[in-house]
């Protein structure tokens, strides 16, 4: 048997609301990763992509990453394997990665030409590593001018890979992306920088496309899933929106010839959970007596016709890490639905709406008298000239 520990979406740097979460990204690694690691004894560990969350990381996550690759590495004498995403350069994380190879760290910034052996102790493993790729890259390192889009790349690329392995080696392919069908979270919503990854989209591909390997380790998914018997996302280290759940995990995967892979799921306890709070801004308030984890990081969605001045940090006194306060409007008489006025919904209001908002935010009042009425005025008069425009 050969025991694998698989991890993806480290997101190393992450700001979320303008908290960076390297704190509790450092915390989680220290005190609930490593520790599994201890526990499982891997034969190697694998981190499938989005290690970072920028191309261009801060140096603090770059040192943070640098400790628990030598801890895995050098201390635990655990082999790693990882790939870039598409939040990774992948350029920059394969600096130096035949050197590193030497110590028993293998990086894939870029799709390679053949699968590559890890070496491990019991059995030595074929892996190939597929990081986030843009289809033109496959084109020219498979020289096959066909080659116009993702799944075409990724289906000709996988043919040429499944040419090459022997019969009786244990295969794995560890890849960053999208399998149609899976379930994602605002987290994963943008695949590349000014590329909506919208379902049903390109950039996603179906399972059935890894047949041959043994198991194929993905990365993308923030929420771990298996789209099929082979096939599994690990999930992400920490909730990087509120829409994910909270529920993260690292995933065992246990590999025996002419078995499916056996996957368990240990479950990683963050630091702070990422909430949503909902009610009248008294009730919300209120609710923080009997709240044990008031110290997570929390969305606040209250319900007010009016702007309740200085919310954020009145709401900051009970609970301290609060991130995001959104005001959400009572239903109307004629029975339209509530709405969310926040940074997501900026085109559904009026210019009228965003202006009291900002003032709102900045001067922590809402304007009234006088001061509203020229508001209004400038507001409609604007907006007339903007429909001028655009006639
Ligand atoms: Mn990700």
């Amino acid at each position: 048997v050969i025991t694998l520990l698989h991890t993806s979406d480290w997101h190393l740097g992450r700001i979320l609301d303008q908290k960076s979460l390297l704190d509790d990204q450092r915390w989680v690694l220290q005190n609930r990763f490593l520790p599994l690691v201890d526990q499982v004894r891997p034969d190697a560990v694998l981190i499938a992509g989005d290690v970072y969350d920028r191309q261009v990381s801060p140096q603090d996550a770059i040192a943070l990453l640098n400790d628990v690759l030598q801890e895995l590495v050098l201390a635990k004498g655990i082999p790693v394997v990882m790939i870039a995403g598409n939040h990774d350069s992948g350029a920059r994380l394969a600096f130096g990665s035949d050197l590193l190879r030497l110590s028993g760290l293998y990086i894939a910034g870029r799709p390679c030409a053949s699968p590559f052996t890890v070496h491990l102790p019991k059995k030595d493993l074929l892996l190939a590593g597929l990081p986030y790729f843009d289809p033109v890259e496959v084109r020219a390192l498979l020289g096959d001018d066909s080659i116009t889009d993702h799944q075409a790349a990724l289906e000709k690329l996988l043919a040429h890979w499944r040419g090459q392995l022997p019969p009786a080696s244990t295969t794995v392919l560890l890849a960053h992306l999208f399998v149609q069908g899976g379930k994602s979270s605002e987290s994963e919503r943008i695949l590349a920088p000014g590329q909506e990854d919208e379902v049903g989209g390109a950039g996603q591909v179906p399972a059935s496309l890894f047949q041959g390997w043994d198991f194929t380790a993905l990365g993308h998914l923030h929420v771990p899933q298996q789209p099929a018997g082979r096939v599994s996302y690990s999930g992400s280290l920490l909730q990087y929106s509120f829409s994910e759940p909270a529920n993260k995990s690292a995933t065992v995967v246990e590999l025996e010839p002419g078995a499916l892979p056996r996957l368990t799921r240990l479950p990683m306890e963050p630091l702070h959970r990422l909430r949503t709070l909902r009610g009248t801004f008294d009730g919300v308030l209120d609710s923080a007596a009997a709240d044990s984890s008031r110290e997570d990081y929390l969305r606040i969605e209250y319900d007010s016709a009016v702007p309740v001045p200085f919310v954020m940090e009145r709401f900051r006194e009970r609970f301290p890490n609060v991130l995001e306060v959104v005001r959400r409007l009572p239903e109307a008489p004629d029975g339209t639905p509530a709405t969310v006025l926040g940074i997501g919904h900026v085109r559904e209001f009026s210019l009228r709406q965003l202006l009291d908002s900002f003032l709102q935010y900045t001067d922590h009042e809402a304007v009234s008298g006088e001061g509203a009425t020229i508001l209004g005025e400038l507001a409609s008069a604007v907006e007339t000239e903007r429909e001028g425009d655009l006639q």
